[in-house]
This record gives C-alpha cells, structure tokens and sequence, in this order.
C-alpha cells in the first residue's frame, strides 16, 4: 500500500463532492456562499473524510456513493470549526491553508455565518441523503455527542481559557481528547455504523479513532513548536500561552506520547482485516507530516 497515492485518490474524491454539495456562487446570497466555498476548497488534507471511508471499507462497506454524504458533512463541519477558531475571539489567525482565513477575506460577519451555514449544510446533507433512517439516526447520535458542549465544543472552551501556566496534564487530556480526537472517534465509528458492523468493531472503531486523534493532535502540537510557516500555511508557535504537550512534557516526551497513542490506536483497529496496513501506514503518515 501507498499510503501517499492513497491519500491523494480519495482526496480528490472528496474535493469533487464537496464541489459539488456546496451551494453555488451564483445563488442568493452569493457572499456567503463565495465564503463557504473559499473556505472549504482552499485545501486541507480531508483526513477526517478519508478516515471515516476507509473505517467504512474495512467494515465491509461497499455503498461507497451511498455515505459520501455523511464524509462530506464531516469536511464541512471540520471547515466550519476552523473558520470559528480563526477568528480574532479564538485564536486570531490571519492564515490558513496557506490563504488568508475566512474573516480576513470576507470580514467577521460573514465568516460567522459561513461557519453557521457549514454546519447546517452538514445536517442538510445528511438528512437529504439516501442512507436507511436507522443507520441515519444511529450516525447522527455519534456525530452531534462528538461536535457539542461534549465535544469539540467543551475542548474549545478550556482551550481558550487555558494558559501556559497552569500545566495540568488532566485538563490537557481533556482539551485535546474533546476539541480534536472526540470527532476522530465519531467519524471512525460512523464509518462502521453505516457499514452495519458487529458492535465489537464499532466500539473498537470508537475507540481507535480516539486514540488516533489524539497522536493526531500531539503531533500538531508540535508542529506549531517545529514546524515551517510555509509548509504549515499558517503562523506557528501561536500556542505559546496554550497548555500543549510540548509545554507540559518537552518536546520528545511528546513525541514518544505520540508514538505510544498511535499503537495504542493499532491496538484497537487491529479487529479489522486489514491486509494493506491502511491504518498503520496513515499514522505513520500523520505523525511524520509537516503540516
Ligand atoms: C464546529 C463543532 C464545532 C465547534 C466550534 C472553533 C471550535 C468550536 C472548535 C475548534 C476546534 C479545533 C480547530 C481544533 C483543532 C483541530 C486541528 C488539529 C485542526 C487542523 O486539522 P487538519 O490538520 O486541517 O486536519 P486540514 O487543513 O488538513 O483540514
């Protein structure tokens, strides 16, 4: 398996559909939908979508045109996330994806909305798709615990009132298992929801994609502390008054936490047959990305 052609197939696959589920530019109101549009398809490694399809294919999926709805939802809720956490309120990025972020082009009014907007579009899509209203109801529950006040939202908040000198390693667990690797854990287990697989694997779906998000979010940590502007195409070490992994261990003490969440992760996933090592290789992958 190459994991890098891999990645750059169904990534292309998942640009052509959120192409084509985004409202277009030339329908009313056209600005915000310009927003939505620049925002989503100004890049991004779409490894949320991807994770959720490949969960679904090693669980025996094979409606593949059937769930791109929901791996799209995905994106666009991801999008909208980090339209809200560019804004001067949060954490004030001037750069994403290497263009300017959503309210540095279009002015925050706008960027609120788009973000608003993507959020609803993921319901819309969802609820319009052809999916059995069972597997619907059951992929909705995953998806709105791992995105609220329980979720990425409850991480954002201590995120944001967390400061670089209170180093409480159980509330950094807490920010980075709820605000980052909480929505790796639902698009895991939707994936294996809506190819209807035994409960073991859906719950070992849950918790692999858990500790994934988790070596996820460490390694994006430390991008910030090593990491290049120009590959990254955002600013970095912009989290030197946030509590991070590398501010409460060090540097290589995270990166062997890393290491040791994403064997963990191979631990729980390793209930699917998977012969090409998908898994294995995407978290090599992610672990020695540059942005
Ligand atoms: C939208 C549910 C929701 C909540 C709003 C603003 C906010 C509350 C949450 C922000 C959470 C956040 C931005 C976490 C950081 C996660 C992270 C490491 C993002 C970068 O993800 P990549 O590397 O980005 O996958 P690309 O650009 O590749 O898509």
């Amino acid at each position: 398996m190459n994991i890098e052609n891999y990645l750059t197939t169904w990534k292309k696959k998942v640009d052509d559909k959120l192409n084509e589920y985004l409202p277009s530019e030339d329908e009313y109101p056209q600005l915000l939908h310009k927003a939505m549009r620049y925002s989503v398809l100004s890049g991004g490694k779409r490894i949320r979508a991807i994770l959720m399809i490949t969960t679904y294919s090693l669980s025996g999926g094979r409606k593949l045109d059937d769930i791109m709805p929901v791996s799209s939802a995905v994106e666009f809720i991801h999008s909208y996330s980090l339209i809200h956490d560019d804004l001067p309120a949060m954490d004030d990025d001037d750069y994403r994806r290497g263009v300017l972020s959503c309210h540095k082009k279009f002015g925050e009014a706008i960027a609120i909305l788009a973000g608003d907007a993507l959020f609803s579009h993921a319901f819309y899509l969802i609820s319009h798709s052809d999916i059995e209203a069972g597997l619907k109801e059951k992929t909705f529950k995953a998806l709105t615990e791992a995105i609220g006040n329980r979720g990425i939202i409850g991480g954002q908040v201590e995120d944001v009132l967390s400061d670089s000198n209170r180093k409480d390693p159980k509330l950094l667990r807490y920010i980075h298992s709820h605000k980052t690797a909480s929505f790796f854990s639902a698009v895991c287990e939707m994936g294996a929801i809506l190819a209807e697989a035994p409960m073991d694997k859906i719950l070992a779906s849950r918790r692999g994609g858990l500790l994934l998000g988790m070596a996820f979010q460490i390694q994006d940590d430390i991008l910030d502390v090593e990491g290049k502007k120009e590959e990254m195409g955002k600013e970095v070490e912009k989290d030197k008054d946030k509590l991070t992994y590398p501010l409460v261990y060090g540097i290589d003490f995270s990166k062997t936490i890393a290491k040791r969440y994403s064997m963990l992760a191979l631990r729980e996933l390793s209930v699917f047959d998977d012969k090409d090592k998908i898994f294995e290789e995407l978290l090599n992958f992610l672990l020695g990305r540059r942005n």
